[in-house]
C-alpha cells in the first residue's frame, strides 16, 4: 500500500485532483487544513483491511460522496474547516466536538445516511410528545376549548385551524355558548360571493385540476343563463386542449342547450376569440386541469387575469379532495388574482371539514356549489350555513370520533 500527499488551497480542489488522479474509488486517510491550504492523504494500491477497518466502518469512501457531504458548501465546508490536525485538535476542540478523531474526515455516506435517519427519528419523537404534552396541558387548562376543538376535529377542519379558531372564543361561555361562538367564527371565515355569474352576466374563466368538475359546471351555468335570458345570450369558450373529446364535451352540450361553443387551441387564440364574442351579454370560458405545480396552471391564471379586461376566474375544487391536497391546490394560486372558487361535489364527500378549511385558510370566497351531477339542477349559490351544516351532519353521521393524534396535531411545533 502507498500513502500519497495531496495539497491544494481549498477542500474541494483537493477532492477533485485526487478524483482526477484516481478516480472516485479511493479511500481518504485524513484530511487537515494546514498553513496555506488542505492536505489530504490518500490509500493507493493494496490497502491494509486493518487500516480500512480502522477508518472506514461500513464502506469505503467515494470521492464523489466526499464531494457531495462537501455541498452546500458552505455548510460543509465550514464542518470541513472544522476538522482540526492531529495535534491540535487535543488542544483546541472542545470535548463535545470531537467527532473529527484524529482529523479524519469520516465520508462515508452509509454511515452519514443512516444518522440523518436517526436524527430525524429522534427529532419526530420529540416532535409528538411535546405536541402530546402540549395537547394534555391545554386539555386541563381549558377543558372547554379543548372540546371545542375536538368537535372540529371530527368534522375534519385541520389541526392549525381549529385551534386558531377556539382560541378566539372567550374561556367564560358555557358549552352551548362556546359552540354557537365557534360557529359564528367559522362562518364568518367562510367568505361567500353571491351569484356573480347569473345575476348580471359578464365574462368568466373556471381553473382547476383534471375531473373536479370545471366542464359540468360551465355548462350548468350556461344552461341556467341560457333558461332566464335565452341561449343566444350566451357563448362557451373550450380552451381544454389537454384532455381528449374536451372540446367534444362542450360541444354536445351546447348543440343540445342551444349554445354556441367556440374552440381555442391554446391560449395565444383567446384574445381574438373575446373579440369576436364581446356581444355576448355571458361568456364562459372552461379551461384544463393542471396539477398544482404544473407552470401552466399558473400561466393560464395569470393569462385570464392579464387581459386588457381582466376575466374574473374562478378555481373550481372538489369537496371530496383531502385537505393536503386541496391546500396544495389553493397555494399554487395564492399569488394569482382569483375571484373566488366553486365547490362541487359535495354529494360525494363524506366530510367536509378538509375542503373547507383550505377555502378558508386561502381567503377565497366560495361562489357556487354543486352536489350531483345533473345539468343545470345541481347547482346551488354558495351559502355559508348550508356548507357548515352540511359540514355539520356529516360529522354527526362519521361513525369515528377523532383521533387524539389528530387533535395533538394542533399543537405541532
Ligand atoms: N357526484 C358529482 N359528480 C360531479 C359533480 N360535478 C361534476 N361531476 C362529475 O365529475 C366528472 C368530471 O367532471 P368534468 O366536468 O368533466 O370535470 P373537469 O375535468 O374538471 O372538466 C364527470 O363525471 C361529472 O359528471 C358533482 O357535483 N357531483
Ligand atoms: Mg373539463
Amino acid at each position: 500500500m502507498k500513502v500519497r500527499r495531496y495539497f491544494a488551497s481549498s477542500m474541494r480542489n483537493a477532492l477533485e485532483m485526487i478524483r482526477q488522479e484516481q478516480g472516485p474509488d479511493v479511500l481518504i486517510l485524513s484530511n487537515r487544513r494546514v498553513e496555506g491550504g488542505f492536505e489530504l492523504l490518500t490509500a493507493e494500491g493494496d490497502v491494509d483491511p486493518k487500516l480500512i477497518e480502522k477508518f472506514t466502518p461500513k464502506a469505503k469512501p467515494r470521492v464523489q460522496e466526499v464531494l457531495d457531504d462537501a455541498e452546500p458548501a458552505a455548510a460543509a465546508q465550514a464542518r470541513v474547516d472544522a476538522a482540526p490536525s492531529p495535534a491540535a485538535a487535543a488542544r483546541e476542540t472542545p470535548v463535545g466536538q470531537r467527532h473529527f478523531r484524529d482529523g479524519v474526515l469520516w465520508t462515508n455516506q452509509e454511515t452519514i445516511t443512516q444518522m440523518q435517519g436517526e436524527l430525524a427519528n429522534i427529532k419526530a419523537l420529540l416532535q409528538q410528545q411535546l405536541s402530546g404534552i402540549a395537547w394534555h396541558d391545554f386539555e386541563s387548562r381549558s377543558p372547554e376549548r379543548s372540546r371545542l376543538l375536538r368537535l372540529l376535529a371530527k368534522a375534519g377542519i385541520a389541526p392549525q385551524l381549529a385551534r386558531q379558531i377556539v382560541a378566539d372564543v372567550p374561556e367564560h361561555l358555557d358549552h352551548q355558548q362556546a359552540w354557537r361562538r365557534t360557529l359564528a367564527i367559522l362562518a364568518a371565515r367562510l367568505r361567500v360571493r353571491q351569484d356573480p355569474v347569473l345575476s348580471g352576466g359578464g365574462r368568466f374563466a373556471l381553473c382547476g385540476a383534471t375531473g373536479v368538475g370545471k366542464t359540468t359546471l360551465t355548462a350548468k351555468l350556461a344552461a341556467r343563463y341560457a333558461l332566464a335570458h335565452g341561449s343566444d345570450k350566451v357563448a362557451l369558450i373550450s380552451a381544454d386542449d389537454q384532455r381528449l373529446g374536451a372540446h367534444q364535451q362542450l360541444k354536445i352540450f351546447g348543440r343540445l342547450a342551444g349554445i354556441a361553443v367556440h374552440t381555442i387551441r391554446n391560449l395565444h387564440e383567446l384574445p381574438d376569440c373575446l373579440s369576436l364574442l364581446r356581444d355576448k351579454p355571458l361568456l364562459l370560458i372552461d379551461s384544463p386541469g393542471f396539477p398544482p405545480d404544473d407552470p401552466r396552471f399558473q400561466e393560464l391564471v395569470a393569462t385570464l387575469g392579464n387581459q386588457t379586461r381582466p376575466i374574473p376566474t374562478y378555481l373550481v375544487l372538489s369537496a371530496t379532495t383531502d385537505y393536503p391536497s386541496i391546500a396544495r391546490i389553493t397555494g399554487a394560486v395564492a399569488n394569482e388574482r382569483l375571484a373566488g372558487c366553486m365547490l362541487t361535489k359535495l354529494d360525494e364527500a363524506a366530510i367536509l371539514g378538509p375542503a373547507l378549511s383550505a377555502i378558508m385558510e386561502s381567503g377565497l370566497p366560495v361562489a357556487y356549489m354543486s352536489a350531483g351531477q345533473h345539468v343545470p339542477d345541481d347547482l346551488e349559490q354558495a351559502s355559508a350555513k348550508a356548507l357548515l351544516q352540511r359540514m355539520l351532519s356529516l360529522a354527526a353521521a362519521a361513525p369515528l370520533r377523532a383521533e387524539a393524534a389528530v387533535i395533538e396535531q394542533a399543537f405541532a411545533i
